[in-house]
């Protein structure tokens, strides 16, 4: 199990005049055993990658302010790492996880102390596995609770619980992923969406029961929803409960109610759930949202809210269907609702000025490769590049100046404009390769704009920031008018986050300050699109002094 132990204890006085505050800032320590474990779901029995033998994994818990130490124990037969997903890792990038982008593996046998501290952050974030597949079993939350003293900027919740939205492949994941990557085809898709580890029921086995998430009438419940799925977004809802939407990533929202939620991998949301119902149970649905020709596991997923009553009375079940897959005006409704807090205490600091504006075509490609079934493999890039894994890491590449890993000459723009979500009017859907990284300097501003593509086909992709979060300044459909579009931005309180869908052929424009030095890995939450190239990373330069300069290695760093 999980255990932290307080260390520090710190006194600050804020202010002369105004009484002794006491401050709580702590070191919390974990250990995660990386162990393969057998579980069984479906009627079948497996072995998957844990930390400590759980699936989801346990719940990190700690304060804005903490450090806190997780020592991670490779006790598989994979390399290993753990990116602690939407953490801003302010100047410690050597925490941050991604192998191959800012750490070499931890290797069989091996461990590594991930050492990083929650600065101006508070809510619902998530770890998970960075390499492979693995992150399919190998993830869990991450609850970073306000600092001691600080309210919620809503009414305090009776109870707090987490769910854990994934996806579970009867087979072994990896052999998933290496059965595509020989075939050059698309990878089999999941069998059933788990919550809270639970899948739905099977007949005539022996299977587990539904998730039951027990609860008292008349009180709020504050749900953490994650979506650690590895390839869906999807729809969140409780039979006749409104929801009201209070916090993104580790953001807090302008409250809004709502039925259902719309979550992509890589995007955790915290709701508020009153329990105004008579005593029952309500079933919790979740299914995927996809809104282009691309096979998905359409099966859904479900749990209990179950109000408690005295004695064992039966309950009976308010049942609820899902959207639609195609309900994109139930995505966009739920999408376009989003807007930051932005109060006093919780300023939106929107960048007003751009100093690095960026256009970026993301989407797939087919490549030749002559061991494929059709000679061709599905590919992903971002301006034509699809990137190629270094094989050792960027941040060391960078800190120790060593040549050749990766060059900084990722096109700001893509190399040959294109009506890029018109019919295809490219003949050569091929990309080019390489391990190329865009350059800002220490505190620059950058708006992006990302725009898929319909090269081969339309599709959302939830793309993820490392190191920073993004104000979402504007969507829409088709291709991006950079005379036009700019002039509807929201620069006043748009939602912030670190994981953003980029609407089946349409664009995204984000806007962030690079305020973090060292090497950020971007990249699609559709762990498939990662896996063909849909990635890249900035390299932020140090700024003045040591409080702007990534800290030196830790001792312990995985060696390649
Ligand atoms: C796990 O299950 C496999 C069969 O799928 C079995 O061979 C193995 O002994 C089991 N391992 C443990 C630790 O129970
Ligand atoms: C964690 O990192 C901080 C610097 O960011 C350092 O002062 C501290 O000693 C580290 N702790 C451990 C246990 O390595
Ligand atoms: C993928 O699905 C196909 C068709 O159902 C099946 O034959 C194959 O064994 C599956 N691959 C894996 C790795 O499970
Ligand atoms: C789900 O997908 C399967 C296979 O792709 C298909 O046969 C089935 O009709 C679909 N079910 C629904 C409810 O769309
Ligand atoms: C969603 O899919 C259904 C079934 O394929 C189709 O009838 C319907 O028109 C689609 N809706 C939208 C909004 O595309
Ligand atoms: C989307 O929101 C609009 C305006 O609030 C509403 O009229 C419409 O019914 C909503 N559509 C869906 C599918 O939720
Ligand atoms: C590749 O092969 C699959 C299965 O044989 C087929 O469905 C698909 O259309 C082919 N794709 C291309 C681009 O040739
Ligand atoms: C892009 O393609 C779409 C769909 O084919 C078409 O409607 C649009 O006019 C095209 N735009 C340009 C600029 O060619
Ligand atoms: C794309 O081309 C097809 C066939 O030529 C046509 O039916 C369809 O309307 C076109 N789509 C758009 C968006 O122009
Ligand atoms: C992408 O790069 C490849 C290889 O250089 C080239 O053949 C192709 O035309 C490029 N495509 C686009 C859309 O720029
Ligand atoms: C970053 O830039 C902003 C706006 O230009 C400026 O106000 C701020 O002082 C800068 N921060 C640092 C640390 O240089
Ligand atoms: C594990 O990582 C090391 C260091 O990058 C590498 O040399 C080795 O080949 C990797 N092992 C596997 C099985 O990929
Ligand atoms: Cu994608």
């Amino acid at each position: 199990m999980a255990t932290w132990v307080e260390r520090g204890l710190i006194l600050v006085i804020v202010g002369c005049l105004l009484p002794a505050i006491l401050v709580e800032s702590r070191v919390r320590h974990y250990k995660f055993n990386v162990v393969l474990k057998n579980q069984t779901r479906l009627c079948s029995t497996k072995p998957i990658v844990t930390v400590n033998g759980k699936y989801p994994g346990p719940t990190i818990v700690a304060r804005e302010d903490d450090t806190v130490l997780v020592k991670v124990v490779n006790h598989v037969q994979y390399n290993l790492s753990i990116h602690w997903h939407g953490i801003r890792q302010i100047r410690t990038g050597w925490s941050d996880g991604p192998a191959y982008i800012t750490q070499c593996p931890i290797q069989p046998g091996q461990a590594y102390t991930y050492n990083f501290t929650l600065t101006g952050q508070r809510g619902t974030l998530f770890y998970h596995a960075h390499i492979l597949w693995l992150r399919a079993t190998l993830h869990g939350a991450i609850v970073i609770l306000p600092k001691l003293g600080v309210p919620y900027p809503f009414p305090k919740p009776h109870k707090e619980n987490v769910l854990v939205l994934g996806e579970w492949w009867k087979s072994d994941v990896e052999a998933v992923i290496n059965e595509a990557l020989k075939s050059g085809l698309a990878p089999n898709v999941s069998d059933a969406h788990t919550i809270n580890g639970h899948t739905r029921p099977v007949q005539n086995c022996n299977s587990q029961e539904l998730f039951n998430l027990h609860v008292k009438p008349g009180k709020n419940y504050m749900l953490r929803i994650i979506n650690a799925a590895l390839n869906e977004e999807l729809f969140f809802k409780i039979a006749d409960h409104h929801l009201t939407v209070v916090e993104v990533d580790a953001t807090y929202v302008k409250p809004f109610k709502t039925d259902t939620i719309v979550i992509s991998p890589g995007q955790t949301t915290n709701v508020i759930l009153e329990t105004n119902k008579k005593a029952g149970k309500y079933l919790v649905v979740v299914s995927p949202f996809m809104d282009a020709p691309i096979p998905v596991d359409n099966t859904t997923g479900l749990a209990n809210i179950r109000y408690a009553t005295t004695g064992l009375t039966a309950l009976t079940t308010t049942l609820t269907a899902p959207p639609p897959i195609n309900a994109t005006e139930v995505a966009n409704n739920f999408t376009d609702s989003l807007k930051a807090l932005n109060s006093k205490d919780y300023p939106a600091k929107v960048p007003q000025q751009v100093d690095h504006s960026l256009f970026f075509a993301v989407g797939l490609g087919v490549n030749p490769c002559k061991t494929c079934v059709n000679g061709s493999r599905v590919v992903a890039s971002i301006n034509n590049v699809t990137f190629v894994m270094p094989t050792i890491s960027l941040l060391q590449a960078h800190y120790s100046n060593i040549s050749g890993v990766f060059t900084a000459d990722f096109p700001a723009n893509p190399p040959t404009p294109f009506n890029y979500t018109g019919n295809q009017t490219i003949a050569n859907p091929g990309t080019s390769t390489g391990t190329r990284v865009y350059r800002l300097p220490y505190n620059a501003t950058v708006q992006l704009v990302l725009q898929d593509t319909a090269m081969i086909t339309p599709e959302n992709h939830p793309f993820h920031l490392h190191g920073f979060n993004f104000f979402v300044v504007g969507r829409g459909v088709g291709n991006y008018n950079p005379k036009k579009d700019p002039k509807k931005f929201n620069l006043v309180n748009p939602v912030e986050r670190n994981t953003i869908g980029v609407p089946s052929g349409g664009w995204t424009a984000i806007r962030f300050r690079a305020d973090n030095p060292g090497i950020w890995f971007m990249h699609c939450h559709l762990e498939i699109h990662t896996t063909w190239g849909l990635k890249m990373a900035f390299l932020v330069d140090n700024g003045k002094g040591p409080n702007e300069s990534l800290i030196t290695p830790p001792k312990d760093f995985p060696k390649c």
